[in-house]
């Protein structure tokens, strides 16, 4: 393709806490004919705060299409350091960055722009770089013309591509209409880049309550409840998985398909419990994941969470078990998002008398990847909900299981407490998963004891306080954002 070069620019914007630029000039003319014009404009945005920085960085092609990209920059100060980002692969070597496109943002076509970002600390200055490559080509907002004759009168007006626009859902399920998901900032951002919050229900152990889990009871999750989410439960102990590792593989993979058939996300809940290292089942996960995210790859509604509640543990040995499971994953689906749990039964550590600053400052070196958080509302109040709304204005934060009862699955539903709590998620637009849709015996369950002998799931008649509760919380509309 041959194309003019345009009329050099260059603009510098500074706006946000700490500075947002915009890189615009002539690019340097290559020397040779036919090469492929080259060109890109990178607007990077940064929000601080003590410590601490996300980065937004815009990616735009201002040359011919490419399949595959990597983004340079240096950070101005040496004092900066990235820790953890979304929608690349990056790598930091003293102060210079590289981030990589993943397989689903590699092309981009003339004209196209994609985006991506991390978070970081700092020690002050500013942390905003000023100079941008992509694929080596320096990022000045200009493009570079395919023939060493610059001075020609351009014939052809440049090129008018149209801004890429997402396509409108192509029907009114929480996966039509959302898509791949992705993280953005400590956000859960649908295909149209925008946070939402996804709201559903964790099955309770497939081993004991199968017989909950067919296609009346996940309609009526997915048609009554109108669930966008439903976390699959698999414990590793307690007669689970390790007793049957193909079967239970295979239920796990039925329930997936279960929910893809309704238009529902799927979180795969690898559910240990006792014992509390994630370790012991290092080997278990890594067999386990590997079948089940070979099986999903192409599925776009696939969450993982790599392990459910660690404890007594600490969380240099949560993270060393999530970096060598989460690659097992990424190899067969790479951009599917991956929970990792969090100390004290994953509650960010604070019941095993820690906090977050322990995750916050040495992160899962992966991208794409939230932190798990559980709460049960009658056991655990201010000091939890206070944790993590400070975690979750820093990392990416989902609550994969909580109840509306006590910590033992049990007790009557505290209205109060759960109210406070649900207020706070819808606030942060924290995703949940309510533990449990199942007619156990115990106050958590979402139907009353009996019910899954019935096959009528749908009303509130087969409901307890938990699932009435639910229900009504769930039911209300999404209005997840579409532009
Ligand atoms: C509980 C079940 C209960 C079961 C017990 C042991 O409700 O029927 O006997 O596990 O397996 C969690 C765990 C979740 C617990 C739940 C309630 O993730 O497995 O389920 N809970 O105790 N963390 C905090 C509470």
């Amino acid at each position: 393709m041959k194309r003019a070069p345009r009329p050099s620019r260059r603009q510098l914007v500074v706006a946000g806490a700490v500075g947002a630029l915009t890189l615009g000039a002539t690019a340097i003319l290559p020397a040779t004919n036919a090469m492929a014009a080259t060109g890109c404009a990178v607007t990077y945005t940064t929000n601080s705060w003590s410590g601490g920085f996300t980065a937004s960085i815009s990616v735009k092609n201002l040359g011919d299409p490419i399949n595959g990209w990597t983004l340079g920059f240096a950070f101005p100060d040496q004092g900066q350091k990235l820790t953890q980002g979304w929608s690349a692969t990056y790598q930091q070597s003293g102060s210079a960055v590289t981030a990589q496109s993943l397989s689903y943002n590699g092309s981009l076509a003339t004209g196209a722009a994609t985006s991506i970002g991390f978070n970081g600390t700092f020690t002050g200055g500013n942390p905003t770089p000023t100079s941008f490559t992509l694929n080596g080509t320096v990022c000045t907002g200009g493009t570079t013309p395919t023939t060493s004759t610059p001075t020609t009168t351009p014939t052809t007006p440049p090129p008018t591509t149209p801004p890429p626009t997402t396509p409108p859902p192509t029907g009114t399920t929480p996966v039509a209409i959302n898509g791949q998901l992705r993280v953005c900032g400590v956000n859960l951002c649908n295909r149209y880049g925008k946070p939402i919050q996804l709201r559903g229900m964790s099955t309770h152990g497939l081993q004991w309550f199968a017989q909950c889990y067919n296609d009346a009871s996940l309609d009526a999750l997915s048609k009554d409840w109108l669930a966008d989410l439903l976390r699959v439960s698999m414990y590793v102990q307690e007669d689970g998985y390790e007793t049957d590792p193909a079967g239970f593989t295979n239920r796990v993979n039925t329930l997936v398909d279960e929910a893809t058939e309704r238009g529902m996300y799927a979180l795969i809940d690898f559910h240990t419990l006792t014992p509390g290292d994630p370790m012991f089942n290092l080997e278990r996960a890594k067999t386990f994941f590997a079948a089940v995210s070979a099986r999903h790859a192409n599925k776009n509604n696939v969450i993982y969470e790599v392990t459910n509640e660690p404890n007594g543990v600490s969380w240099s040995t949560i993270k060393n078990y999530a970096e060598q499971v989460i690659p097992i994953i990424r190899a067969n689906d790479p951009d599917a998002i991956v929970i990792v749990g969090t100390r004290g039964w994953s509650s960010l550590g604070v019941s095993e008398g820690g906090n977050s600053t322990e995750v916050i400052n040495n992160p899962v070196n992966a991208s794409n990847i939230m932190y798990a958080f559980h709460f049960y509302a009658a056991s655990h109040k201010d000091n939890y909900r206070a944790e993590l709304e400070r975690a979750a204005a820093r990392i990416p934060m989902f609550v994969t299981e909580f109840g509306t009862v006590t910590y033992t699955g049990g007790g009557a539903v505290d209205v109060a407490s759960s109210n406070t709590w649900m207020d706070l998620l819808d606030r942060l637009k924290i995703s949940y998963a309510n533990w449990t849709f199942s007619d156990a015996d115990e106050g958590s369950a979402a139907f009353r004891p009996g019910t899954c002998y019935g096959g009528t799931y749908t009303g509130t008649s087969v409901l307890t306080d938990s699932g009435n509760y639910m229900r009504n919380r769930i039911r209300t509309p999404d209005n997840f954002p579409t532009s």
